[in-house]
């Protein structure tokens, strides 16, 4: 029973193990210039470091250090999106274009995006389930995996950056979001021109780039960064979501 039990376990975790190491090789073969640089073992090895045989809401985002310091991606000035409260859009846009980049986007991003890890004192195991949710605790291994690798996409970042935003919500920005908590504040100025709100709005939506959440996001930007914001139609995007041949300068 132990023996099976042990290759169940063992199974269970190599079958968290080769989710995120096939989407590495297959993320190195999709971006050849990036595979001498980076080694999708060595990778797992700095992932699995920040989480293994400790308490699950005991992981400081500080913890996933090594993780970032083992994953090597040149940035693009002038193609980060940010995003808050419009995953599926952002992510369908970006997918097949790459005039704009998300952290989803990225290596790092790409690894760990829609899963869930934890582990637990003493245990050598990778969990996938009965793991601390999103707002159980605030240091569980998924929430300052999210974290830390936000705060490492907007402290990259550099030239003339977006965030993409909700323009059916009554406040489109929320300083607690992880857009509005990490990501604006980490911009900096001696690399960031400016941050371009683009405020998808469908036709029965009411709110503008003068709502006020807007001004608590000025607020948080640096003053040395410009801001800006302009209405993007919905409708617009969605176009450009099902027609690739849409340039990215008549999407947005
Ligand atoms: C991705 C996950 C998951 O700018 C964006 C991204 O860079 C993201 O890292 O943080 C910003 C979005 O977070 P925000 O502003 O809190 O928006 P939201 O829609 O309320 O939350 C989306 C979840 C963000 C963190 N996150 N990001 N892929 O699998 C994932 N899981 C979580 N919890």
């Amino acid at each position: 029973l132990v023996i099976v039990f042990g290759a169940i376990a063992s199974g269970k975790k190599s079958s968290f193990k080769d989710v995120v190491i096939k989407r590495c090789q297959t993320f190195l073969k999709e971006h050849s210039n990036m595979a001498r640089e980076n080694d999708c073992e060595i990778i797992w090895k700095a992932f699995e470091q920040a989480y293994i045989g400790r308490d699950p809401c005991d992981i400081p985002p500080e913890a996933y250090d090594p993780l970032i310091n083992s994953v090597k991606q040149d940035v693009v000035c002038n193609t980060m999106l940010f995003w808050s409260k419009t995953k599926d859009m952002v992510q369908a846009f970006t997918d097949k274009r790459d005039c704009l980049v998300i952290l989803e986007g990225t290596l790092l991003g790409a690894l760990f995006d829609g899963l869930t890890w934890c582990s637990k004192n003493e245990s050598q195991e990778t969990f996938t389930t009965d793991c601390p949710s999103w707002s159980y605790c605030q240091n569980n291994s998924v929430r300052s995996f999210w974290n830390r690798a936000s705060s490492n996409f907007a402290a990259t970042a550099c030239g003339n950056v977006s965030a993409m935003l909700n323009g059916s919500l009554e406040a489109p920005f929320s300083s607690t979001s992880t857009f509005g908590s990490i990501e604006v504040k980490m911009l900096d100025h001696s690399k960031v021109n400016s941050l371009t709100v683009l405020l998808v709005t469908k036709e029965t939506d009411t709110t503008t780039c003068d709502n006020p959440s807007f001004h608590s996001l000025q607020n948080t930007l640096d003053t040395k960064i410009a801001y800006k914001c302009r209405k993007v139609p919905y409708s617009k995007v969605e176009g450009c979501i099902s027609d690739l041949e849409i340039p990215c300068s008549d999407c947005l």
